[in-house]
Order: structure tokens, then C-alpha cells, then sequence
């Protein structure tokens, strides 16, 4: 039996174990292997691990120190999968970013200020940095808040995340096709990367509103395996290569909004519907919107100015993003706010 220091932490809207990169095998499938016994998978249920039987509850983030100049740590996001046997370093996890800059300084990888402390943290899935703020009064995590993020009960202290240059993350450029909008079995997609790879589509193009909750589109079969399809097709033309293994790209369902933001939007993650939607997920949707030609462009309410805060409408709320434009109107950086929660700090046994 294998004995991992690790601590379970909430970031945004999604759950996870943080590790030191230390305390995990340097060989990617020792370090696969242990981390599937760590969440119970593959199974349904996870029921012989931590996983919380969901892909937003079987998640990891490995923390190290960082050497590369003017970054503090280094963070490596892995989806482990619920019901197959992989574990991906193919794409980011803004959500669990939330948990890293807390998690750093409580593990002293960080030097914590009085009052609040930045922490730099460069993205390894992707190459770029974010920049999340911490509340750390008298140089210790202060956890507790009044900033309350749609999709998770009650308040917590706020995390500010700032993104620059997530263009292009996985894909090599925000538009991997040079398209606003590409055809891909009969329906009109944009192709995009601005930190997340995504393909977003006019909900009704494809039979659905963009209004359902969760459970009605995880119920949906016929919906989801002409997703799938797409998103086959969709893969190679973005650089991903073959998908059908992979967590990325993401599906984006979008409508006309309904509760006074900028688009609704409806996400296969990509085979189960998101509760609420990701954070890179939301800034690659938003982006979307403001492509000329794109179906997003189409549907969306874009307030005026080089720095927009568009809402992104989700099944359980909203995500706002902070949205700063160029004179040509390139995305130049994103922000969001999240919160974190410390669950657990212990041994895991693998
Ligand atoms: O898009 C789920 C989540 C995510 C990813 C997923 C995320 C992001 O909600 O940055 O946060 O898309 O698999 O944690």
C-alpha cells in the first residue's frame, strides 16, 4: 500500500486532490496508476476511492516550486476519468487553479503576505500563466468570505484569477481553422482556443433550447452521440489528433440569453453535461461571441468597450468574465473570480 500526503480541496466548482509534485512517481504510468486507485477508477460509482463519481469531482492538481523567472510555483492539471482507465494531461482545469495558490502557500512553496498574497502560476497543460489572489491576513489562508460563485452553496473569501495570452492554448492558435464558423456534419461550428479547447454551436442547430438543466442533456443519447460525432471530426482539424480518448474539446451549446447576460450557454465536458461550466471553458465561449460570423456572435448581447464583463448564463447561474480587448478587438486577458475550500489534509492510500 502506497501512502500519499495530498489535500482535498474545492476550487470553483469542481473537487480534487492537490499534490506536491514530489510526492508522486517521476514515471507518468506509476504516477497514472496510483493516481486511478487514488479516485476508484475505473468505475461508475468510484466507490473504492475518493472520486465523487463525476468528472468534476475526479480531478488533480501537482504543485511544485517553480524555477522559471518571476513564477512561484508550477501546476499540473490531470483529469482522471470516472468510468475508463485514463488519466490526461490534455487539457487545463481553471476551476482547480482556484486551489492552487492556497494550497502553495500552505505548503510553504509560497511566502504568504499580510493582508493578501499573489501567486504566480504558470499552466503546464498549456504553457501560460495565471495570476490568482489569495486572502492571507496576519500570513495565514483565510478561506472564509462573502463572495459567493453560482453553483456552489454559501460564501467563501474571494480568488481573483487573471489570464493573459491563453489564446491558442492546446490548439497552436484561437482559431486552429483561421474560421469564424466551419461546417461539420450539417452544422455551424467555431473551432476555438482561448484557453480551453471548444467547439461552440447554436444549441438549436442540433435539436436542443440551451436551456435544459443537467440531467435532462445527460439524458439526452441521441443529442450526445451526434456531439460525439461532431467532435470526432472537429479533433484533427484543431491539432488535437484523434479525441476519442481524449477530455478535449469541450462542447458548447449556445442561446440567446435569458436572465440579462451575454449568451446562455449548455457544456458536454465532453460526454457529460457540466453542472455549471469551466472557467477556460467560459472565456473560450465569450470569446466566441465577440467573432464576427461565428453562431455565438449571432445570438450574444455584447456590452460596448475594450474591457467587457460578459455574463455567461450556466445551468446553475452565471459565470461573469472580465473581458479586455486590443484596438483590433484580440482578446488581450481574461479575469474571473472563484472561490476555495481547504476539505482535508492527510494521507491517501493507494
Ligand atoms: O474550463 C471542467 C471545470 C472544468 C474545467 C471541464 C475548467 C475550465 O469546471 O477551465 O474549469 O471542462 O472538464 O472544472
Amino acid at each position: 500500500m502506497t501512502r500519499l500526503p495530498c489535500m482535498w480541496m474545492r476550487g470553483g466548482t469542481s473537487k480534487g486532490g492537490y499534490f506536491l509534485r514530489n510526492d508522486l512517481p517521476p514515471d507518468t504510468s506509476a504516477r497514472d496508476a496510483l493516481l486511478l486507485r487514488v479516485m476508484g477508477s475505473p468505475d461508475p460509482r468510484q466507490i473504492d476511492g475518493m472520486g465523487g463519481a463525476d468528472p468534476l469531482t475526479s480531478k488533480v492538481a501537482l504543485v511544485s516550486r517553480s524555477s522559471r523567472p518571476g513564477v512561484d510555483v508550477d501546476y499540473l492539471f490531470l483529469q482522471v476519468f470516472v468510468d475508463q482507465a485514463i488519466v490526461t494531461d490534455q487539457q487545463n482545469c481553471g476551476n482547480i487553479l482556484a486551489g492552487v495558490g492556497p494550497f502553495a502557500i500552505e505548503r510553504g512553496l509560497v511566502a504568504a503576505g499580510d493582508g493578501e498574497t499573489r501567486v504566480t502560476i504558470f499552466m503546464e497543460n498549456s504553457g501560460q500563466i495565471a495570476v490568482a489572489t489569495v486572502r492571507t491576513p496576519g500570513g495565514a489562508v483565510d478561506y472564509a468570505g462573502d463572495a459567493a460563485i453560482d453553483g456552489v452553496p454559501g460564501t467563501a473569501a474571494p480568488i481573483p484569477l487573471e489570464f493573459r495570452d491563453t489564446a491558442g492554448s492546446t490548439c497552436g492558435a484561437l482559431l486552429p481553422t483561421g474560421n469564424a464558423a466551419d461546417t461539420i456534419e450539417g452544422v455551424a461550428c467555431t473551432l476555438i482556443d482561448n484557453g480551453m479547447p471548444c467547439i461552440v454551436l447554436a444549441a438549436a442547430d442540433v435539436g436542443a433550447t440551451g436551456y435544459e438543466d443537467r440531467d435532462t442533456l445527460d439524458a439526452h443519447t441521441a443529442l450526445k452521440a451526434r456531439l460525439e460525432k461532431i467532435r470526432l471530426a472537429a479533433g484533427p482539424r484543431m491539432n488535437l489528433g484523434d479525441v476519442a480518448q481524449k477530455s478535449v474539446p469541450k462542447m458548447m451549446l449556445v442561446a440567446r440569453p435569458r436572465h440579462g447576460g451575454a449568451i446562455s450557454v449548455r457544456s458536454f465536458i465532453p460526454h457529460r453535461a457540466h453542472a455549471s461550466i469551466g472557467v477556460l471553458g467560459a472565456v473560450s465561449v465569450a470569446t466566441a461571441c465577440l467573432i464576427e460570423g461565428s453562431p455565438a456572435a449571432a445570438l450574444a448581447d455584447i456590452p460596448a468597450g475594450a474591457r467587457k464583463t460578459l455574463s455567461v448564463e450556466h445551468p446553475t447561474g452565471e459565470m461573469s468574465c472580465v473581458i479586455e480587448t486590443d484596438p483590433d478587438g484580440n482578446v488581450v486577458s481574461a479575469a474571473l473570480l472563484r472561490t476555495a475550500r481547504k476539505l482535508m489534509d492527510g494521507t491517501v492510500f493507494a
